[in-house]
């Protein structure tokens, strides 16, 4: 067997005027508590150093701009990494990210994966952006991924960490099976994923209170379907007017929720995660080599 301890590090909420500094300490507690209770690795949520910004329409890119890390690590997410080494344990961190590429200023919705050496191992940027690009004032709060993010340009890749291969998703990726299957036919075993989801969906008020069950369903339908772990964290609580569901939760390959919160605030689930628990379902009703059928699936990937 080949277990790891993994802590699902669930935020409560992070107010617009809370300062990195006061978030980084919030991290490191709920790090050293993992420490503590023998993890080797913590995921924490996405966009997990500020409030979830999106919900709000900015005239202003300068304003935008601020919510971003122009270097990771930087002086205030180095205590994190300090941290890490010291008490070897590996994190996973989404962040939005603004960088220099081609000769232009980018920004992304990212996600890093880091060892217990406190070294980077892995990187992610978001590929499914929810919600939509211009003001829609119409909307009890905004949505605007598609305004302040570019399209993840890395496609959907795995790494070999932590004695496995660990996959890295965000938030709306993991309503969408494409997400697990890129990541499945590359042998992934665990899929880390953060998120900020509000209870509320202007567009389909409908499905609020159905909100936990279809965060439940997606995350246990892409483990089972792969033969993968998955870990889904949440930023959670009301945040800035706005309510974000919780139900943070490590789903075994065999869809199985295996640990949860239980709270709206930060919070630490624990599970013991066995990776060879995986090959039940890769080598027998999801060995793909054995039993898909690429040929008539060409629909899926035709624009
Ligand atoms: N948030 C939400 C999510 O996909 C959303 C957006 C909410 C989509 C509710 C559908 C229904 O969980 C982010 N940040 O993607």
């Amino acid at each position: 067997s080949r277990v790891l301890t993994v802590g699902a590090a669930q935020l409560g909420p992070i107010a617009l005027n809370e300062s990195r500094k006061v978030v980084v300490e919030r991290l490191v507690s709920l790090l050293e508590q993992a420490a503590r209770h023998g993890c080797d690795l913590v995921v924490y949520p996405e966009l997990a150093l500020t409030t979830f910004f999106p919900r709000w329409y900015f005239e202003d890119q300068a304003q935008v701009d601020a919510f971003f890390e122009r270097q990771m690590p930087g002086p205030d997410t180095q205590p994190l990494f300090d941290t890490a080494r010291k008490l070897g344990v590996g994190f996973c961190l989404g962040y939005a990210e603004l960088t220099q590429e081609d000769g232009r200023a980018r920004h992304f919705n990212t996600s890093i994966l880091v060892d217990q050496a406190g070294e980077i191992v892995g990187k992610y940027r978001k590929v499914h952006l929810p919600g939509h690009a211009e003001h829609e004032p119409w909307r009890a709060f905004q949505h605007l991924e598609k305004r302040y993010f570019e399209t993840g340009n890395l496609g959907f890749p795995v790494f070999r960490a932590f004695g496995g291969v660990i996959g890295i998703a965000i938030c709306n990726d993991r309503r969408w099976s494409e997400t697990y299957r890129v990541m499945g036919l590359q042998g992934v075993e665990m899929v880390l994923i953060g998120y900020n989801t509000p209870v509320h969906n202007p567009p389909a008020p409908e499905h609020d209170n159905l909100s936990n069950f279809h965060n439940e369903l997606v995350m246990q339908a892409g483990a089972y379907q792969n033969g993968t772990w998955v870990v889904g964290v949440a930023k959670a609580g009301h945040e800035e007017g706005v309510d974000q569901i919780g139900n943070s939760i490590i789903v075994a390959p065999s869809g199985e929720i295996v640990g949860a919160c239980s709270t709206l605030g930060d919070e630490l689930a624990i599970a013991r995660c066995d990776l060879d628990l995986t090959q039940s379902y890769k080598n027998t009703v999801f060995n793909f080599a054995m039993h898909r059928e690429p040929h008539a699936y060409g629909l899926i990937v035709e624009r």
